[in-house]
């Protein structure tokens, strides 16, 4: 039993994030008294804070202060105050329970007992919002409710939980076809190769460069035949270039965003000058979105949204400015005030918040200046996309996921999350981070398995990859310079073998627990604490998860481990694959173990009178799916199982003869 209210304050701009639209109700909104210009809460000493989808630090969100401001931020260090998305939901655990939902789209300040431990203070910039406030039993009732009051959750082709690579840097279609044989030919299991912006002509979103990527087309029927999908990026800045059409008809329809004398706002990013499409005016996301038919059109079935927070490396008016100063500076010589004032003018000319207020929408006729939708951008360019595709392709499910998001996005596409680092501690990160963005809604999500950023090791791609088996998004990423993490690169290429084989194998029950998340509006990662919530031990787990109805993850996030420490809350069944050929099993009770978990192995545990469906794999989706269905199980007495089943394509999803019960007695 749950109960949500609904309360406006002042003049709340319409995101969309919620898709019940409820009435206000009327008197004080409970548990956040307004103090001066914030929401205070005062925490208990036990209180714990959980949600608040992508972002830094642990599961319990509390000690933080974080900052909804969707940033182009790489650096994802425990410092940081946002990341990419802006998520404003949490629940409150302790003496009291519930949840919050702040639906307001500018900077939003969540002080999570960081100044002071025992206080929960949120600021927005101005009083225009609505709150929700959700009340509920357990934790898990709280996050439904929300759940389904901002609608269900995106749902990819099946193809799109195939395992990807991803580099920036493939720089031609012989590079890609090197990619492929490199896995191919080692029999590691791939489905998707992601293109980044070096297959564009210069940087221009919807082109193709024809020197690198000759006959495009006939390139998109050729590695579909050897079960390849590719991916290619888009951008969220149009390059400013006559004779362009994407560019000249944003122009002359007058679709970008302005600055406020109403001339076209110019920025900079991969392509030099561009100007920013207006995904907050209808008409202008209409009309982008129908620019992914040039792609669409060539057998494109998949994209990735990036750069739209958006980032802006500069803009033409600061960049001038900033060169005036630096001219003064010439042949000076410089103390140290000055070198910083100098480095300081060059660091800040990227996303700088100036430039953002000086940006301006036009959103149902009405100018708004960037600041107070700031964090609306992305999730709109990802939903001109979505709501294209709907219109493009009624029949299909077309992939898309984003860099950029706030809740609302979530029925668009997925997101990935962003600019990590090949640390073991981001992969830590990856695990915390995947509770979160479900509660939010954003099921189809995963980190760049190996890290994007600097040099990656073989181990940690190993250990990395045993996470990212049980993600949605499968996705082995890194930029540019970076060490080559594609799997056949490294010695040990029959423990990467078996290790994505396993991703193939797990599929039915992968694949069937996602739809269901989906379709129920319940989380598909969910911390011990949710689900134990007697249990205060299970309240202290911050790295292990359960994953679907069925089983517990505890991966190994540290180097040179041979194994890690794992409570188990209840009496669970361990699972230990070094291939889908070779598993062994082993009954354990509640309590505390140290588990060997060997580089070429994966282990998860099996919850009491549970089942694992699953098929010995292939090399793609397609052959995955043709195996026999085999059961893992850990039933003492019997046990149900509701397998999802469809064709991965069609939109059917309600239909009850995709639902199949699968039965075990002991
Ligand atoms: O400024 O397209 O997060 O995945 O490889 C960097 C190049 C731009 C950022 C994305 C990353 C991608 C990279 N992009």
């Amino acid at each position: 039993m749950s109960k949500i209210r609904k309360f406006s304050i002042g003049n709340p701009i319409n995101t969309d994030a919620v898709e019940k639209k409820l009435a206000a109700a009327k008197g004080k909104i409970p548990y956040l008294k307004k103090e001066d210009k914030s929401f205070v809460y005062k925490l208990g000493t036990e209180d714990r804070i959980y949600g608040l989808g992508e972002n830094v630090r642990g599961i319990n969100k509390r000690g933080w202060i974080y900052e909804s401001n969707c940033a182009d931020q790489p650096n994802h260090t425990e410092t940081q105050h946002s990341l990419y998305g802006a998520h404003n939901f949490f629940v409150v655990d302790g003496k009291e329970r519930f949840g919050v939902f702040i639906d307001y789209p500018g900077k939003l300040i969540l002080d999570m007992g960081y100044t002071k431990m025992n206080e929960i203070r949120i600021t927005p910039e101005d009083w225009d919002m609505d709150v929700y406030i959700i009340e509920g039993k357990e934790i898990l009732d709280i996050v439904k409710e929300f759940r389904a009051l901002i609608g269900r959750s995106y749902i990819p082709p099946k193809w799109a939980f195939g395992y990807t690579q991803s580099r920036w840097g493939y720089k031609s279609a012989d590079d890609i076809r090197e990619v492929v044989k490199g896995y191919r030919e080692n029999g590691i299991p791939i489905d998707n190769v992601c293109m980044d912006i070096d297959y564009m002509e210069r940087f221009k979103d919807f082109t193709v460069n024809d020197e690198t990527f000759p006959d495009f087309p006939e390139f998109v029927k050729e590695m579909e035949k050897e079960h390849i999908h590719l991916v290619p990026i888009i951008d969220a800045g149009v390059k400013i270039e006559e004779g362009y059409d994407t560019y000249e008809e944003g122009v002359e329809k007058g679709y970008f965003c302005k600055e406020k004398d109403g001339s076209d706002f110019v920025g900079a990013v991969w392509p030099g000058r561009v100007h920013f499409p207006d995904f907050l005016n209808k008409d202008a996301r209409e009309w982008f979105g129908k620019q992914y038919k040039i792609l669409l059109d060539q057998g494109i079935e998949g994209f990735w949204n990036d750069m739209n927070e958006p980032a802006i490396f500069y803009s033409e008016k600061n960049l001038d400015a900033v060169m005036k100063k630096i001219k003064k500076m010439d042949n000076r010589d410089m103390d140290m005030w000055e070198v910083f004032g100098f480095r300081d003018l060059v660091n800040g000319l990227a996303n700088n918040p100036e430039d953002y207020a000086s940006i301006y929408h036009n959103m149902d006729g009405k100018k708004i200046c960037h600041d107070k939708v700031h964090n609306l951008y992305g999730y709109n360019m990802t939903r001109a996309a979505g709501e294209a595709f709907e219109e493009l392709c009624p029949e299909k499910r077309i992939l898309i996921y984003s860099r950029a998001s706030y809740i609302g996005m979530h029925r668009y596409g997925g997101t990935w999350m962003g600019d990590n680092q090949s640390w073991w501690s981001h992969l830590l990160m990856n695990l915390q981070m995947l509770p979160s963005m479900n509660m939010c809604g954003f099921l189809y999500t995963g980190a760049d398995l190996g890290g994007f950023g600097a040099d990656t090791t073989e181990d940690l791609v190993l250990r990395w990859l045993a996470l990212g088996i049980f993600t949605p998004l499968m996705r082995n990423h890194s930029a540019i310079g970076t060490r080559e993490q594609e799997a056949y690169q490294f010695t040990n290429k029959e423990a990467f073998k078996n290790i994505i084989g396993i991703r193939y194998g797990l599929m039915p029950y992968l694949y069937s627990e996602y739809m269901k998340a989906v379709l129920r509006n319940e989380m598909l990662f969910t911390p011990l604490a949710f689900a134990y919530p007697e249990d205060t031990q299970a309240q202290q787990v911050e790295d292990q998860l359960l994953m679907g109805e069925s089983i517990m993850i505890a991966p190994v996030y540290t180097q040179n481990a041979t194994g890690r420490y794992v409570y188990l809350p209840e009496k669970m069944k361990l699972v230990r694959m070094k291939s889908m050929n070779d598993i062994k099993t082993e009954v354990l009770e509640k309590g505390h173990y140290y588990v060997d978990v060997a580089l070429d192995e994966v282990v998860f545990f099996i919850r009491p009178e549970k089942i694992v469906p699953y098929t010995m794999g292939g090399q793609f989706m397609e052959e995955a799916e043709q195996q026999e269905l085999k059961l893992l199980h850990f039933v003492t007495d019997k046990a149900e199982y509701e397998l999802y089943e469809d064709d991965g394509y069609e939109k059917d999803y309600e239909n009850p003869e995709h639902y199949r019960t699968i039965k075990v007695e002991a």
